[in-house]
């Protein structure tokens, strides 16, 4: 209820008391843009982070509160932290700069479609303000933005591209990598279709990021690993191992070469292959690894239609002596050449981390197949979706033209892939 300025009650919509006819003031509704402009003020008094981590929908929401804890992501203060959810994050008590945007009205409790979502995200006014309080404020080249998220949800498929957009907005020169998880092959159609719609926006614009890693959510169910001490590390534990290699090697000033070489490539999509905790005495070298790694690749992939091949390397501090960048590069040509064919460039980065483990961690990120084969059920799941919809568009927050562009954009990036590996 609303009261006017005499005090009679009135329902929120009306925009004149029914009583006596004045105009019913929102005082919120009144004095928010001026609020957030003062927030914005305040915000860019804030130092410049280079490195930011974004994490959209629940999952992305997980991921980043977990790397928030100092401590986790192995980066000190490196980081900025921002979340943009449906729900709000109850405990920001990580000691870290961490912004939290609640995407959607407060009677959604997170249950959206791709596109309604995208359209909250689009109307939501605290959402630049809060990348400008991460650091994203000027064009600066050597400034990175990692983005987790899901893709079979609505909040993250539907936020992560607006907000991409609004980086490139405020940094047209940043470093801009996703890692997202595709739903597995029996998740509903919904699922597909967000995925789809989803992956489809970030590959917008130009586009919107350099590189998406895309992890298929049943997959992880099929590999392990061995952490640093000891245990076993599986399903989710594995995408906090890829996101951590990738806050590590991808952070500034080093994802300037893995974003420059992927645009001239414009090979975006990329599918991970992961060996964590591998034994050198065990494996012999970095080659059979890197093999190793490859026997099972965490979203489909036709290993001939690689034509780009990336290794984010972690060794502990003893074997840096043994692992020259010489060596790496050298293991890591022979493997492609032997097992990647198809690979033109390749580029890889190496973290050395302390501690007495003798064990390392590879993650390939391989680029230039198709999304139609990275995420087959996606695009089978998406026509069927088409076909049972009729007019019912507007239920997801779609039209159905924009339901074509996004399979012309996937059908696109498919076309070039293909005219690539043609090329060469
Ligand atoms: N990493 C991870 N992924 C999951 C888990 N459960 C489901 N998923 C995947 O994540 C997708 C759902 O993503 P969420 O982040 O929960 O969805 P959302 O973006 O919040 O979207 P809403 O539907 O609006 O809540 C599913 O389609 C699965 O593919 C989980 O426990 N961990
Ligand atoms: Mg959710």
């Amino acid at each position: 209820m609303i009261r006017c300025p005499d005090r009679h009650e009135n329902p929120q919509t009306l925009a004149h008391c029914r009583v006596c006819g004045l105009p019913l003031i929102d005082p919120l509704r009144e004095i928010g843009p001026f609020i957030e402009n003062l927030r914005a003020r305040t915000i860019l008094g804030m130092p410049k982070s280079m490195n930011v981590l974004i994490g959209t929908g629940s999952v992305g929401k997980k991921l980043v509160l977990e790397a928030a804890i100092p401590g986790n992501n192995g980066q000190g203060e490196a980081y900025s932290y921002l979340i943009a959810d449906s729900t709000a994050v109850s405990d920001l008590a990580t000691g870290k700069t961490l912004f939290n945007v609640r995407i959607g009205d407060a009677g959604s409790h997170g249950a959206l479609f791709c596109g309604s979502a995208e359209h909250a995200a689009e109307g939501d006014l605290a959402l630049v303000p809060a990348l400008k309080g991460c650091g994203l404020r000027s064009n600066d080249d050597r400034q990175t933005v990692i983005l987790v998220t899901a893709l079979g949800g609505g909040t993250g498929s539907g936020t992560a591209p607006v907000v991409l957009r609004h980086c490139h907005a405020l940094n047209p020169g940043l470093n801009g990598f996703v890692l997202a998880i595709s739903p597995g092959e029996d998740e509903s159609v919904h699922a597909h279709v967000n995925a789809l719609y989803g992956l489809a926006r970030l590959l917008d614009n130009g586009p919107m990021s350099d590189g998406v890693v895309v992890v298929q959510y049943d997959r992880l169910k099929h590999v392990h690993g061995i952490g640093n001490t000891g245990e076993e590390i599986k399903g989710e534990a594995l995408i906090t191992s890829i996101l951590q290699l990738m806050l590590s090697a991808l952070r500034s000033p080093n994802s300037m070469k893995f974003s420059r070489l992927n645009r001239a490539m414009q090979t975006h999509v990329l599918v991970p292959c992961l060996a964590l905790g591998r034994s050198l005495k065990i494996f012999g070298n970095l080659g059979n690894v890197f093999r190793s790694a490859l026997a099972y690749p965490l979203a489909p992939l036709i290993k001939d239609n690689v034509t780009i091949s990336y290794l984010l390397l972690r060794i502990p501090r003893r074997l840096a002596q043994e692992c020259t960048d010489n060596l790496v590069a050298d293991e890591l040509s022979a493997f492609n050449r032997k097992y990647l064919p198809g690979v033109r460039a390749m580029l890889f980065q190496t973290t050395i981390v302390e501690g007495q483990s003798d064990r390392i961690d590879a993650c390939l990120l391989l680029g230039g197949d198709s999304i139609a084969n990275a995420a087959p059920a996606a695009r089978a799941n998406y026509e069927k979706f088409r076909r049972q919809l009729g007019d019912r568009w507007p239920a997801y927050g779609l039209t159905e033209e924009r339901g074509r562009s996004a399979e012309q954009l996937i059908a696109s990036y498919d076309a070039r892939m293909e005219e690539l590996r043609e090329s060469g």
